[in-house]
């Protein structure tokens, strides 16, 4: 039986949940709440030391890292294939999951943070603020955390974020011109990385982003349609 340590609330871990979904595993959950530190727990940390969501442990395997648990899970249950089965599109899908990875994974951070956490955070104590982000390996996160939870990010702040979203937006509005998916005609692992963060948009108000652009707009529809979509984000 799959075990998957995550937040409900996670891009990444929705990533992982929308994968396990499409290919109709069962699974048990272990659910943290990031918003408590349930992450810098010492049993959590013993799981993963890197203070991170999602993890996956199946049987005595354990992998992190929602891009590479995604195509783990590929790997070890191939059924509803999520990669194409020639080199060139799985190289296509690739290209896709690194850039979820290395772009919009961090950009929607802060504007997240400042709608999601901080008005949870700013009413915590120094000394309970002090005490959790003492405790995260990634300084660069403490940072993040304690900058949510006292004085925010300005708007002028945000703004970088907001335009690397929109770039992810254009990226997507230029590959569905010619194709339903992102990676072609096919629904693939592409697909399912990035859809969390468009999602996410909606969720922050950023909406109208996406109604700008009609090829994405379509397509976001046709996601938030599936059935695997909808197990793995509703709750
Ligand atoms: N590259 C990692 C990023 C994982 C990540 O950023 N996880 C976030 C939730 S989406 C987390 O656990 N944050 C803990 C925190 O903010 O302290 C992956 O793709 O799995």
């Amino acid at each position: 039986m799959i075990e998957l340590y995550h937040a409900w609330n996670s891009t990444c871990s929705q990533k992982v949940r929308i994968c396990i979904e499409e290919k109709g595993l069962s699974w048990a959950g272990h659910v943290l709440n990031l918003r408590r530190f349930d992450q810098v727990r010492p049993e959590f940390l013993a799981i993963n030391p890197a203070a991170m969501v999602p993890v996956l442990i199946d049987g005595g395997v354990k992998v992190t890292e929602s891009r590479i648990i995604n195509e783990y899970l590929e790997d070890a249950y191939p059924q509803a294939p999520l990669l194409p089965k020639l080199a060139a599109g799985r190289a296509a899908v690739r290209i896709w999951t690194k850039y979820v990875d290395d772009v919009p994974t961090e950009a929607v951070k802060i504007p997240s943070f400042m709608k999601n956490i901080r008005p949870q955070a700013v009413q915590m104590s120094d000394e309970e603020l002090d005490a959790a982000v003492r405790m995260m390996p990634d300084k660069g996160k403490a940072a993040r955390w304690r900058r949510a939870a006292r004085e925010g990010y300005t708007d002028a702040e945000i703004r970088p974020s907001v335009d690397q979203l929109g770039d992810m937006l254009d990226r997507m509005e230029s590959a569905l011109a010619s194709s339903p998916w992102l990676a072609g005609p096919d629904y693939t692992l592409a697909d399912v990385d990035v859809a969390p963060f468009v999602h996410r948009l909606v969720q922050i108000d950023l909406a109208p982003m996406i109604a700008g652009r009609p090829h994405v707009a379509g397509w976001y529809a046709r996601v938030a349609a599936r059935p695997a979509f909808v197990a793995a984000m509703s709750y």
